[in-house]
């Protein structure tokens, strides 16, 4: 008989020790499956973390636990993609982008600001910041809101792939899951991301207005600072979102309507 229950598998991986004890963050998934996939979804994240460009852990920590939950469907953002030929016209266009999602400008200059004097020796969560106010309203420090419970199903991820004429990769595939999950909320203007690897510079802006908007370069190769900003509507209970961010289980789906 097949077991119907869904499993949340989660790895963190870091050098120089655990993250608590100072480790750097080298790598981070989260992945939804069966009973019977559980096994593939430890090796995917393994695979992840093992040969990673921030480089070879000494820490890794693979767990799961079952999802009692209902699931919330998703259909991805729309994708679009921004080329860009220099560093400072990316993030000019990241910054359009984020107005156009009613972040105001002055936020805009302190979420800059909060990234520029970050020691960062690799968050592996996200920032949440008070849309109005410009502050950083979660309290998880350098650790940050990692948000978890996502998934989107391989071979429809690589048939949307093929029709947006996108790469397959996991990379994009995580981001674009993770970017709708964080859009969904209705209380979340935007978000701002680039990869703390080295090796990749395109990052995004996404919100359900907007969608998912790839910009080709938003660091300089070898860097290995990377950001998350969620920006947030002022709410009086801050752990309403980080509830959702971390436990809400979401899976996307796409149909080929869905872009029509
Ligand atoms: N929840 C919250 N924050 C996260 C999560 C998560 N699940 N995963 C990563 N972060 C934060 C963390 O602070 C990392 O330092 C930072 O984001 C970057 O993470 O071509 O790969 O996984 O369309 O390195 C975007 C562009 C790639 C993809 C982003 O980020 C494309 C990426 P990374
Ligand atoms: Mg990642
Ligand atoms: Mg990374």
């Amino acid at each position: 008989m097949q077991d119907k229950k869904i499993y949340s598998i989660r790895m963190r991986a870091a050098k120089g020790g655990p993250h608590e004890k100072g480790g750097k963050h080298i790598s981070g998934g989260e992945v939804l499956a069966n009973y019977e996939d559980i096994k593939k979804a430890v090796n995917t994240l393994l695979d992840k973390a093992i040969m990673h460009s921030r480089g070879n852990p000494d820490f890794m920590q693979i767990q799961f636990e079952e999802v009692e939950k209902p699931v919330q469907y998703l259909a991805p953002l729309r994708i679009k993609t921004n080329n860009v030929s220099s560093l400072q016209e990316g993030h000019q266009r990241a910054i359009n982008l984020l107005k156009k999602c009613g972040v105001p400008r002055p936020t805009i200059e302190e979420a800059y600001k909060l990234m520029e004097q970050s020691e960062n020796s690799g968050m592996r969560g996200a920032i949440l910041l008070n849309v109005h106010s410009g502050e950083r309203v979660d309290n998880r420090g350098e650790k940050g809101v990692r948000v978890s419970r996502m998934d989107w199903d391989n071979d429809n991820f690589n048939n949307w792939a093929i029709r947006q004429k996108i790469p397959s990769e996991l990379k994009i595939k995580e981001a674009i899951t993770l970017a709708t999950k964080v859009a969904s909320h209705p209380e979340i203007f935007a978000e701002l991301c680039w990869s703390d690897d080295p090796d990749y510079i395109t990052g995004y802006v996404a919100s359900k207005k907007i969608g998912y908007q790839r910009i080709s370069k938003l660091k300089e190769y070898g860097d290995e600072r990377g950001f998350r900003i969620i920006f947030v509507k002022n709410v009086p209970n801050i752990d309403t979102y980080i509830d959702y961010l971390e436990k809400e289980p979401t899976l996307l789906y796409w149909e080929e309507d869905d872009d029509t």
